[in-house]
């Protein structure tokens, strides 16, 4: 199958790669397509040296499947030129996320909505996709009725210069960007993205707006404080539940243990939970502390952590892909 990758050198881009790769996904031609500074440089995939593309030779060679990370921007211009050559995209960037007949997808929640109609598919948020992930399962058993999530997320998240400034050594270096106004190194910035409306960050509207879609579920409400951590190995959420009917401890550790993609770290005796340091590199979504909010009945409080860059974007923008080869939609 011939695959685009467009953002191929950027940090999901390169995961992106590394994913199709280690899944051996059924590539048999790559197009890796990267901004004019990048085009004609090589890269390894597979073992062959494929060389770096504009996003109008990509167009030329009509690839089945196209993977966008490479920003809102070039996803509104060029996917609609991807579909219109036949090409499916998955689309990393927030561009058509809650455009109403674009899916927005996790595959083990809602894959099943996807038809041959679909050629422009959005992959949600990093933070939202591990929230949902718990949030699903439990919202099948118990009916979520409130959501308060707190997010303390990586570097990562927004680019090569801010994983820098973890280094001290180049805290002096005025050539490394500042993520915000602000150093990250031995900080915490309340602010991911821009501020929007009601003096929520773009980041904290799509942890309210997006699990609604993905879950096709608007009944229950939601509401984010998103943080950037000097952190890189993923994003941490404390998470408070309340649930419509109530629950037993044991029974919602059992389901999120059966849940397909979630790995329960749940042992406080032993010290045993979730950290961003232990989930680098890795594809599941981790969740423990898992509590009862003793405040207040029906309540949960929980801790969900994952590599933002793998099942927060690559891994399940390729998992989407998979779904699509295998049910024969591409
Ligand atoms: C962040 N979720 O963490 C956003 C985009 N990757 O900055």
């Amino acid at each position: 199958m011939k695959i685009a990758v467009v953002g191929a050198t950027g940090m999901v881009g390169q995961i992106m790669l590394k994913v199709l790769e280690e899944r051996n996904f059924p590539v048999t031609e790559l197009i890796p397509v990267a901004s004019e500074k990048s085009i004609g440089k090589k890269i390894t995939f597979k073992g062959n040296e494929f060389e770096i593309v504009s996003m109008q030779d990509a167009l030329d060679r009509k690839p089945e499947i196209a993977m966008f990370s490479a920003g809102g921007t070039t996803s509104l211009e060029f996917a609609p030129k991807f579909a219109a050559v036949g090409t499916i995209v998955i689309d990393n960037s927030s561009a058509w996320r809650m455009v109403a007949d674009k899916k927005l997808i996790v595959p083990e929640i809602n894959a099943h909505v996807l038809t041959k109609e679909d050629k422009i598919i959005a992959n949600p948020n990093c933070s939202t996709i591990q929230l949902v992930m718990v949030l699903h399962p439990l919202n099948q058993k118990y009916d979520v009725k409130r959501v308060i999530v707190s997010t303390y997320q990586s570097v990562t998240g927004t680019g090569k210069n801010a994983v820098d400034q973890l280094n001290a050594e180049v805290i002096g270096n005025k050539d490394v960007a500042k993520v915000y106004p602000y150093e990250i190194f031995k900080n915490a910035l309340p602010q991911c993205d821009v501020f929007a409306e009601d003096d929520y960050t773009k980041e904290e509207i799509k942890l309210m707006t997006e699990p609604k879609k993905i879950l096709g579920d608007d009944t229950f409400n939601i509401t984010a404080t998103a943080v950037r951590v000097p952190v890189q190995g993923g994003h941490s959420e404390s998470v408070n539940i309340e649930f419509e009917n109530d629950f037993d401890l044991d029974e919602v550790k059992a389901i999120l243990a059966e849940t397909p993609g979630v790995t329960v770290l749940d042992d406080v005796k032993n010290n045993i939970y979730p950290m961003p340091l232990y989930s680098e590199g890795k594809d599941e979504v981790f969740v423990g502390r898992i509590r009862k909010d003793l405040s207040q009945p029906k309540t949960l409080n929980l801790w969900i952590v994952a590599d933002n860059l793998r099942k927060g974007a690559a891994t399940n923008a390729v998992q989407i892909a998979e779904y699509l080869y295998h049910n024969k939609l591409v």
